[in-house]
């Protein structure tokens, strides 16, 4: 149960939140500065999903992930000075630079693989459930996509042979349609899907589904650590449909920073919920949301919290220092680690 964290264990999900943040505006500063030169994606705004679904989880346990992952990888504790340098294209990337933002991954954590195929995610740790439940063992995969992954077929075949053959994987579907535009509104393409209801799709085959508030770290947390208790105890897989509305930089085919980099004294500073973004401080923003929610208990003071993003501040300054000191991966080597040398047939 979150109720029974200590203020440590509360402290360090807020910092870890804060850190994927600050990571996140100022991969968007080095973008605007032309340090890279990709498409990118943002977690903004569904920062509390990934760290408390990850906070469930086991050293054992294993992921896969989509194009917006960067929340996930930092969540499960990567370095960011190296995830910033992989995003960079630099040898000290955690992919030695191949992978870039659309395919940063940490397997030394756990992480099967990053798949920007929409979809692709789903399959591959579908996968691994099984080559968890043929090795023994409690350890259970679990598959971070977006809502529009249910659009594709890869994803019903998934579901249905995990549901068949009992697997250990956890679907966390994180879906934050709510308020996109849309490829006709000129913003990223949405949900195009036939199916209003999506946790009737799990359901179709026998998946049990929780449906939770995604910026609610403690419902999130609660919904993750059933689902993954379900599949340690080999009664197959589970679903979680957690839900938030879309970050307005997301909205935009390109990201941006519409308020600016996030300023933590709203947290208690209502006088500066103002203007066009009013409804997201006050009820959207799951930084926001979980440390007022310390503030209220008693867990947090103004001053800790001041203090944790200073810390998440200075972590992605260094970081940043440091992925743009390290040298670039040569271009020469771009087809390194694709080919198999020596193939036997
Ligand atoms: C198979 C496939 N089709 C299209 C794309 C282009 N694409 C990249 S992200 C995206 C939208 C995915 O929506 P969703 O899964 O809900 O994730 P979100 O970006 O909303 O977090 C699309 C269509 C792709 N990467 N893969
Ligand atoms: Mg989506």
């Amino acid at each position: 149960m979150s109720s029974d964290w200590d203020k440590e264990r509360k402290h360090a999900v807020l910092l870890r939140m804060m850190i994927i943040r600050r990571f996140e505006e100022c991969l968007v500063h080095l973008f605007e500065e032309e340090e890279f030169m990709a498409h990118y994606h943002l977690y903004i705004g569904q920062e509390a999903t990934g760290v408390a679904v990850i906070e469930a989880l086991g050293p054992d346990d294993k992921l896969a992930t989509t194009h917006r992952n960067h929340g996930h990888v930092l969540a499960r504790g990567a370095d960011p000075k190296r995830a910033l340098a992989e995003i960079l294209c630099r040898e000290t990337g955690l992919n030695g630079g191949y992978g870039g933002t659309l395919h940063l991954s940490d397997p030394d954590l756990g992480f099967l693989a990053t798949s920007s195929i929409v979809g692709g995610c789903i399959s591959l740790a579908t996968g691994g459930g099984f080559a968890l439940k043929n090795d023994g063992g409690n350890a259970v995969s679990v598959a971070f996509f977006g809502d529009g992954s249910l659009e594709e077929g890869i994803s019903y075949e998934s579901l249905n042979l995990a549901a068949l053959w009992s697997l250990p994987v956890v679907y966390i579907c994180e879906n934050n349609n709510e308020g996109a535009v849309g490829s006709i509104g000129g913003g990223f393409p949405a949900a195009v899907s036939a199916v209003t209801d999506l946790t009737k799709i799990p359901a179709t085959f026998g998946i049990p589904v929780e449906t939770v508030d995604g910026r609610d770290v403690d419902a999130v947390f609660e919904a993750a650590a059933r689902a993954v208790e379900r599949c340690r105890q080999g009664n197959g897989p589970a679903f979680v449909h957690a839900v938030t509305e879309r970050w307005e930089g997301s909205k935009p085919l390109w990201p941006e920073l519409p308020m600016g980099d996030t300023d933590i004294t709203m947290v208690w500073d209502e006088s500066r919920h103002a203007g066009a973004f009013e409804d997201w401080y006050r009820s959207h923003d799951p930084i926001f949301l979980y440390a007022r929610q310390l503030l209220a208990d008693g867990d947090a003071t103004e001053s800790d919290i001041s203090e944790l993003d200073r810390q998440a501040i200075a972590t992605i300054t260094e970081a940043r220092a440091w992925a743009l000191e390290s040298p670039p991966t040569p271009a020469a080597t771009a087809l390194d680690n694709i080919f198999v040398s020596d193939a036997r047939v």
